[in-house]
């Protein structure tokens, strides 16, 4: 432990505290393939930096114009923030330099932002997930994934962003909360960097976090019950039972958030498709399927209830799907209380 080094809350089970000042910079350098252009080092660079400039803004957003509705619904049909607006700026402003990005799906994007014909890669972001919450000071965050195109000469079109969340190469999120904190996998595990503001770094806190052998949590907006779709009672009866694991019971309702908890603590988070809404609330490719790839890298998994939500292949960029991610025990047990009251019948 060194005067750089946050005072973790805790060093996760799952993983290795850093040792010395190590910036996100130098880490994406040590820790690409040998054969890497640098361009995905190069648009993770660029993401941290749109976190920067996001989080300073979050950091304020009470003492500025920034707080409140902007007046108009996204496609979502959710009112937009002015930060939600603000956040999807900086993230297409940051990252329509270099080249390096053809297209954006973006949360608040009706339709796929195209800013070249010739990146090598696709950025699906939710700008700033959990915005309800932004006026009640609740941690907030921006979910990232990254898909390399598979043929850069093909016209560029759905195919490039239609794609299981399998596919990704990088994924990760920013999370705006007492600390700004950095957390991304591009396929060779999952590190966290903490956001330093006096010097204006992300520095490495923990790598290779993997989610804990002993789940404490579970993230279950409880309320919902009533409307949520078959076998979530038989899941949450089991959680209650003296001979399972004593989880308490956690919801933010911002799923970064409820997610980031989950990963360093050991957990679930649960978004279940309801009677009126069987498809849930979480977005597919920009939300959930981000998120499964971390909890993919760290020991866990995304579910949809039925199968890996890295399996499904989109058909529409907004689409929605319910979400179970995090720990393998919980999100196993959750898929076999769903199954099992499919089979009852
Ligand atoms: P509810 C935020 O709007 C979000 O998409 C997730 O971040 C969060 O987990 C969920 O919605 C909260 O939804 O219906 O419980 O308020």
């Amino acid at each position: 432990m060194n005067e750089f080094d946050p005072d973790p809350a805790g060093p996760p089970v799952g993983g290795r505290a850093a040792e010395g000042i190590v910036t996100i910079e130098r880490f994406l350098a040590d820790h690409q393939p040998s054969e890497a252009s640098g361009e995905l080092s190069g648009l993770l660079d660029d993401i941290a930096m749109a976190g920067k400039v996001i989080a300073s803004r979050t950091r304020r957003a009470g003492l500025t114009e920034l707080l409140g509705k902007v007046g108009t619904v996204n496609v979502q049909g959710e009112d937009q923030k002015l930060m939600d607006v603000y956040a999807d700026n900086v993230m297409t402003s940051l990252l329509s330099g270099h080249g390096r990005v053809c297209a954006m799906i973006s949360e608040e994007q009706a339709e796929p932002v195209i800013l070249n014909d010739s990146g090598p890669y696709v950025v699906v972001h939710d700008p700033l997930d959990g915005s309800s919450n932004i006026d009640s000071n609740v941690s907030i965050g921006t979910i990232f994934g990254i898909y390399r195109r598979e043929d850069p000469s093909a016209p560029l079109g759905s195919a490039d962003w239609l794609r299981p969340g399998r596919e990704l190469v990088a994924a990760g999120y920013i999370l705006y909360g007492t600390s700004t904190m950095l957390v991304y996998s591009a396929g060779s595990g999952v590190h966290a960097f903490t956001l330093d503001p006096e010097v204006g770094e992300f520095l490495l806190t923990w790598s290779d976090l993997r989610f804990p052998e002993d789940p404490a949590y579970y993230s279950l907006n409880l309320a919902s019950a009533p409307q949520w779709e078959n076998g979530m009672s038989r899941f949450v009866d089991w959680l209650n039972r003296p001979d399972t694991p004593d989880l308490s019971q956690r919801y933010i309702g911002s799923a970064v958030a409820d997610f980031h908890r989950n990963l360093l603590h050991g957990g679930v988070f649960g978004y279940p498709g309801e009677v009126n809404r069987p498809e849930g609330k979480i977005r597919l490719i920009y939300e959930a399927a981000p998120l499964a790839f971390l909890a993919d890298q760290a020991g866990g998994r995304g579910s949809d209830g039925v199968q890996d939500l890295l399996d499904i292949r989109p058909t529409h960029i907004h689409q929605r799907t319910p979400v179970f991610v995090g720990a393998l025990p919980l999100v196993d047990r959750l898929e076999r209380c769903l199954q099992e009251e499919q089979e009852d019948g």
